[in-house]
């Protein structure tokens, strides 16, 4: 086991015990949601998980340590530091190396997942290429890290703050497969329908396991898409989403914000703009990708 990691009580008896176990992010608590809906999402999360039959395992670096598995005062401290650091692959020996309290993004927490031999992974949605990119080169550390680090990760598809298009072209450069669970599509985030077709859709854990199996065993190193649409109740009108979207990113772009800040900030102007109404649809998705996550931790266990 790597020295930087610290082991949960339960997800060290999982690990010995070879239960499955899903990995869970912690930007999304500090920097996705505000308190203190990002920590009771967080706690429900963990409980569907559970409740299907597998073992929450949530990350985050606290003291030096790549944390997997957090108790309810860790969850706490991590939802009421808004400050904490959002960490992607490039932060990772910073934040561990100051003792910093870090958020790990889905570039991080693969990598923390993977170093403790956790294979699945479950998110909201993942980053992706961002619009304007071809000047502000502007590309998630996410989608490299799918290219070489093999977790599958199961989100609610790409959000349309991003260049969808782009993002599916720059995977299938990188030879990351993009699975629609229960539709043809790949979803996008607060909406069912991205208009984008996902390269293959897998309706059943049980196949999504094989097809796990088969790529890594082949040795091809790397991550996969799990895309499971927002259930149908709980989305968000498309016209909405697009125009407020829009007003979103003309604030940023005359906000001057770039880098590592738009995401946060983009998400936070959405939830303002919607009233609080996409951040319900947030966590309805969440929670559903939770459910879709423990059954292939499940399923990649029994395959
Ligand atoms: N999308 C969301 N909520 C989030 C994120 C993305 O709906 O919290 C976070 C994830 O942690 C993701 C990160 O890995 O933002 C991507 O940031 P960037 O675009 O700076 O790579
Ligand atoms: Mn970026």
């Amino acid at each position: 086991m790597n020295e930087y990691l610290a082991l949960s009580p339960e997800v060290a008896a999982a690990l010995a015990n070879k239960l499955p176990i899903v990995a869970l992010e912690s930007t999304i608590i500090s920097h996705g949601m505000p308190y203190p809906q990002n920590v009771q999402t967080a706690r429900e999360v963990e409980a569907i998980i559970r409740a299907a039959g597998a073992v929450p395992a949530t990350i985050a670096l606290l003291g030096g340590k790549i944390r997997i598995g957090l108790n309810n005062s860790e969850l706490e401290l991590l939802g009421q530091t808004p400050d904490a650091m959002k960490v992607s692959r490039r932060d990772l020996a910073y934040a561990l190396a100051t003792g910093r309290i870090g958020a790990t993004t889905v570039s991080a927490t693969m990598i923390c997942a993977a170093l403790a031999g956790i294979r699945v992974f479950v998110t909201g949605g993942i980053g992706g290429v961002h619009r304007g990119a071809s000047s502000s080169f502007d590309i998630s550390a996410d989608l490299q890290e799918l290219a070489k680090t093999s977790v599958a990760v199961v989100c609610a598809g790409v959000k349309s703050i991003l260049d969808i298009g782009l993002t599916l072209q720059y995977l299938e450069t990188h030879g990351v497969p993009v699975v629609a669970i229960d539709q043809d599509n790949l979803a996008a985030f607060y909406t069912p329908d991205s208009g984008f077709k996902a390269d293959f859709r897998i309706d059943s854990a049980p196949e999504q396991a094989r097809f796990l199996k088969a790529k890594w065993a082949l040795g091809l190193a790397g991550g996969v898409v799990f895309s499971k649409p927002v259930p149908a109740g709980k989305a968000m009108d498309k016209g909405e989403i697009d125009r407020i979207t829009a007003a979103a990113l003309a604030e940023a772009a005359s906000e001057g914000i770039s880098g590592k800040a738009i995401t946060p900030y983009l998400l936070d102007r959405i939830k303002a703009l919607t009233a609080d109404r996409s951040l319900s649809t947030n966590i309805a998705l969440v929670k559903n990708n939770a459910m879709a996550g423990a059954r292939l931790a499940i399923a990649l266990k029994e395959t």
